[in-house]
């Protein structure tokens, strides 16, 4: 236990000291369960400083992402106040060690999800849907990290802008643009998250259910990204989706 408290201050410091850290499974021989319970050991330093959870995000929702990283189930990180970025707003890029940003979908949960109940239907605790981007940022050098490493680095998480919230709808098969400062536009569809946005919410629960982790009334969701992360630089960045409309945040060095 010992060992993983350890582990958990070496990524919290990683991201407070913009330091990268090598892979723990350099060292350590960690399962699921060990990389979890590292996550969780983490958000509760980030919790000591005042943070408090707001959500939570998944990660590997994409085909491509699970065959690259040899894995079948998604994974699952938490957001915090202090990652958030209000729509258009700036974001400084030197609170990162080498940020990426991808075009979401969020969810809104409008009221708890009992995922202890068997028959909890998740999608009636949604009230509403909007664009997203994420910011995520690897505390591992070159992003070069196994399966558990990146769920003990609480799934890279470490912004997020949120646009318009909209009523909750079906969102499959909707187009993305998605701009990237100082690079060209990626034209991409919501159908990349796992086929279409919403399993992405059985899926958390599945995740959740299984490690104990709470989804609350207010909690964000960031269902997966719909194309592949760029660098996020100075200048704007957006996404527009098809129907809900656009977000954006300006990097600033
Ligand atoms: O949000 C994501 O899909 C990223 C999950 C972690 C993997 C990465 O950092 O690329
Ligand atoms: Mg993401």
């Amino acid at each position: 236990m010992t060992d993983l408290l350890e582990l958990a201050r070496r990524l919290d410091t990683a991201q407070t000291s913009r330091q990268a850290t090598p892979s723990l499974a350099d060292t350590h021989e960690l399962t699921i369960e060990d990389a979890y319970r590292i996550q969780e050991t983490l958000l509760a330093e980030r919790q000591s400083r005042g943070e408090h959870v707001v959500g939570v995000k998944l990660g590997f929702t994409s085909k491509a992402k699970m065959v690259q990283m040899g894995v079948t189930e998604v994974i699952v990180g938490r957001v915090t106040d202090a990652m958030r970025v209000h729509d258009g707003d700036f974001v400084r890029l030197d609170g990162f060690l080498h940020p990426r940003a991808e075009p979401e979908i969020a969810y809104r949960i409008s009221r708890a999800v009992d995922a202890d109940d068997p028959t909890v239907d998740i999608e009636s605790c949604v009230d509403a849907v909007a664009p997203a981007i994420e910011i995520i940022d690897s505390r591992y050098a070159d992003f070069r990290f196994t399966h558990t490493d990146v769920v003990a680095d609480n799934a890279s998480a470490a912004g997020f802008v949120i646009g318009q919230w909209r009523r909750m709808q079906d969102v499959a098969n909707r187009a993305v643009r998605f701009q990237p400062a100082g690079a060209a536009e990626v034209v991409g569809s919501t159908s990349a998250i796992l086929g279409n946005p919403v399993r992405a919410l059985h899926a958390l629960l599945a995740v959740c259910r299984t490690r104990g982790i709470p989804i609350s009334a207010g909690h964000v969701v960031l269902a997966g990204a719909a194309t592949a992360a760029v660098p996020l630089t100075a200048g704007t960045t957006r996404c527009d989706i098809a129907g809900l409309g656009s977000v954006s945040l300006t990097g600033r060095v």
